[in-house]
């Protein structure tokens, strides 16, 4: 096949409410099911590209998915390209803001349309990006809420049971010496050999950030301090950063790879954790990676741990995949664990394809 001639046919979303597993409390409300919107992206050769994106709440499915399907009438009869694609909705966008759902859309369509290439191509993305899949170092991410500390210690032995080398909690509870007992409960379930990052998901004001980040630093062996102040708070993260000894971790928030070329000038973080459905896909990624190298800053990912598994692996200062087994229902083949390393599902593109009797179970 000519991957010139393959075209852009149409693109469907559907949207799915997975349960989670372990239901996740953060400082910013409790997560019990993963309201997720499914991608298809059709092409005239026959090749369907896929990609998740996650709505936060369920709420936001409708709108979401009405912007993906708007993108998909946009490109209809365009080439496969994902650079063209991209080039053309971001002007498209630009009156509205390349911004928040709109970005989530636009990331879904580039990591459809990058699927939809390796699938073309029958190359995983690593490949086309210049590398190859690996097993990339991850922690454990499904769970750890804002529980009482037994319930803590519990669920903190059966993340690293899971298989991981690494865990993280969520902390931003009113009271600073509730989240010392919670951090001192987990420590001690899971020993001093196993990595900690905490993440305060935005809960603090920056005096209150450096005051919780100095108890953490006391507390010693915390891998890293995520999200402690507002995200875009890009000065006041710095001011952070500057105080507290233990690594600043933000970026999930990041709105494209420009708003991180801006928290690194800031020097807003110690390192970078971007998230592939706000960092606009998988074209956005590799450019926000290229500013990570430059400045010398480690890169994480957040959620999607099947698409970022390759994407980390492409990654020049590539750091802590986050594990999240959210999708897993619905996909049918998983990324796997093996030795706290995550490598994505098999197979060109992404990997990703839908277990169809479980998308109709968990259809909204
Ligand atoms: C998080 C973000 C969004 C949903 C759940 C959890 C959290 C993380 O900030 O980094 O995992
Ligand atoms: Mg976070």
């Amino acid at each position: 096949m000519k991957l010139a001639q393959t075209r852009v046919r149409g693109l469907i979303a559907r949207a799915v409410g997975v349960p989670l597993r372990r239901p996740l409390a953060t400082s910013n409300g409790t997560i019990a099911a993963a309201p997720l919107l499914l991608l298809d992206l059709a092409t005239d050769e026959g090749i369907t590209g896929r990609a998740y994106l996650f709505a936060i709440q369920p709420a936001h499915l409708a709108p979401i998915a009405k912007l993906v399907e708007a993108m998909g009438e946009a490109i209809a009869g365009d080439a496969l390209a994902p650079f063209e694609i991209e080039r053309k909705l971001r002007a498209r966008y630009a009156l509205l803001g390349v911004h928040n759902i709109v970005l989530f859309a636009m990331s879904g369509v580039d990591l459809c349309a990058w699927d939809a290439l390796g699938q073309a191509l029958g190359e995983p993305f690593a490949r086309l990006a210049g590398g190859a899949p690996r097993p990339v170092r991850a922690y454990n991410s499904n769970g750890l809420g804002l529980m009482p500390p037994r319930a803590l210690a519990r669920e903190a032995e059966a993340l690293v049971n899971d298989g991981f080398s690494a865990v993280k909690l969520r902390l931003g509870r009113p009271r600073a010496e509730d989240d010392l007992a919670a951090l001192r409960a987990v420590k001690k379930a899971i020993g001093p050999e196993v990595g900690l990052m905490v993440d305060f998901n935005q809960a603090l004001t920056v005096a209150e950030a450096i005051r919780r980040g100095r108890m953490i630093d006391d507390e010693g062996g915390v891998a890293w301090i995520e999200e402690p102040v507002r995200a875009d708070d890009f000065a006041g993260c710095a001011k952070v950063a500057r105080e507290v000894a233990t690594p600043i971790q933000i970026g999930e928030n990041f709105m494209g790879p420009e708003q991180m070329a801006q928290a690194l000038a800031a020097g807003a973080a110690d390192y970078v954790m971007p998230d592939v459905q706000r960092i606009g896909g998988a074209t956005g990624w590799m450019r926000a990676a290229a500013l990570a190298q430059a400045a010398g800053v480690e890169m994480s990912s957040h959620l999607f741990p099947e698409a970022s598994a390759q994407l980390l692996a492409v990654t020049p200062t590539c750091h802590w995949l986050e594990y999240m087994d959210w999708a897993e229902p619905v996909l049918a083949e998983p990324a796997t664990v093996k030795n706290s390393r995550v490598l994505g599902p098999s197979g060109p593109g992404f990997g990703m394809r839908w277990n169809e009797k479980a998308v109709r179970k968990y259809a909204l």
